[in-house]
């Protein structure tokens, strides 16, 4: 299947010229988990039904990924999913459980329990609901803004099939690392196949871009980053690339390594056009560091959003000022929290607008 041409023109393309280092009349601006419960009507419409049979309701992730659009001026919207799907796919029961987070039963404990996974997984059969609903949103959306398909990294996506659910050690998932490496290769590798044929069909479905989420890279050291994270998140970006290349499409890549300092350097070297940046980085050190090879995403704290309004501006100021306008991708270094409010987001997006458009007049 190809992308069809018959979806609405896209009418703002700020986000995918800033992705490419073009220059732009704004900054752009989306948050991680603007489809979420800060929003009062993600929270209603959201109520009394299972978060999994939502994420596999095609209308119902094409509305909750329009709410924030109805809101805010984001120049970017991503899919309502979420990453757990693909454990899901494998084989995997995945529960999301009230005040707890999402629970996997019977999380993989050895490296016996591999068996458990589907050798071969049928992506189409197993996440065509996904593809459904970008290919739905991508014509729901009028082409008002790009729409970003996304993925878990493998390493990620480990940890949560051994933990068993969120966690704050990892040592579950990390002592296969040291215990195992042979088995926790094998599984890294049998995930990154998967990931692969994922984002393909997302793109196929209508997605103008791809985030991948490394959140789990800051639990690894630099030695452990480059075995267990790095090869895996560069053979994704490259074979996704390929095959699109192939069909003479490309569609830019970020990676967001939550944590990954001491992989900066490397993550600019990795054939992702954006790297996205936590809030622990300062911004001129990561231009420093990624020696203009790549566009930026991020990175104000999230809890910087609980500051009166006229300190949002400033803080936005100081961070573009940082970043510089050109190359650059405005959000923040995490996602949303439920109690956040609304307002104050409205206000971070309109100062990203509004600062950058001024900086651009300045130079
Ligand atoms: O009922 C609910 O609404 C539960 C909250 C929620 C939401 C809104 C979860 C459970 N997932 C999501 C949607 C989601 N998840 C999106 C799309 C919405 C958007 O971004 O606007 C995306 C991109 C994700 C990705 C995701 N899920 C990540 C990677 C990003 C990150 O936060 O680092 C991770 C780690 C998850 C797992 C997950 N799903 C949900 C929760 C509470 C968690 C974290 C669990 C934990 O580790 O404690």
């Amino acid at each position: 299947k190809e992308v069809s041409g018959d979806f609405p023109q896209l009418k703002n393309d700020t986000f995918l010229r800033a992705a490419r280092g073009e220059e732009t009349e704004h900054v752009p601006v989306w948050c991680m988990r603007q489809a979420g419960r800060y929003l009062p009507e993600f929270r209603e419409f959201r109520a009394g039904k299972d978060f999994f049979d939502t994420c596999r309701s095609p209308e119902a992730c094409c509305e909750l990924t329009l709410q924030p659009l109805r809101r805010f001026p984001f120049d970017a919207a991503i899919i309502f999913s979420d990453i757990l799907v693909v454990p899901q796919a494998m084989g995997m029961d995945v529960q999301m459980v009230a005040g707890k987070g999402p629970t996997f039963p019977e999380p993989l404990k050895e490296p016996e329990d591999l068996q458990r996974l589907q050798v071969k997984v049928d992506v189409e059969k197993e996440l065509g609901y996904v593809f459904k609903a970008i290919t739905l949103t991508r014509h729901k959306i009028e082409g008002k803004v790009p729409l970003i398909g996304f993925t878990g990294a493998p390493w990620t996506l480990m940890s949560y099939m051994i933990e068993g659910g969120g966690s704050n050690t990892h040592s579950k998932a990390k002592r296969w690392l040291y215990r195992h490496p042979e088995a926790s290769h094998m599984l890294l590798k049998m995930l990154t196949d998967v990931v692969v044929e994922y984002l393909l069909g997302q793109v196929a479905a209508g997605a103008q871009a791809l985030q991948v989420f490394e959140s789990h890279a800051g639990i690894l050291g630099p030695v452990q980053f480059k075995d267990f994270s790095l090869p895996y998140l560069r053979d994704i970006a490259r074979r996704v690339k390929d095959k699109l290349k192939e069909k003479g499409q490309d569609v830019p890549m970020i990676v967001f390594a939550k944590d990954a300092h001491y992989g900066l350097e490397d993550l600019s070297q990795s054939y992702y056009e954006v790297v996205g940046l936590d809030w622990t980085i300062d911004p001129r050190s990561a231009r420093e560091r990624t020696g203009g090879r790549v566009s930026l995403q991020g990175n104000m704290d999230p809890c910087a959003l609980y500051s009166p309004k006229e300190c949002i501006s400033d803080i936005v100021r100081k961070m573009l000022e940082g970043f510089g306008t050109r190359g650059y991708i405005a959000n923040l270094g995490h996602g949303l929290y439920p109690d956040m409010d609304p307002e104050n987001v409205g206000t971070f997006v309109e100062a990203v607008h509004q600062h950058s458009i001024q900086m651009n007049k300045q130079v």
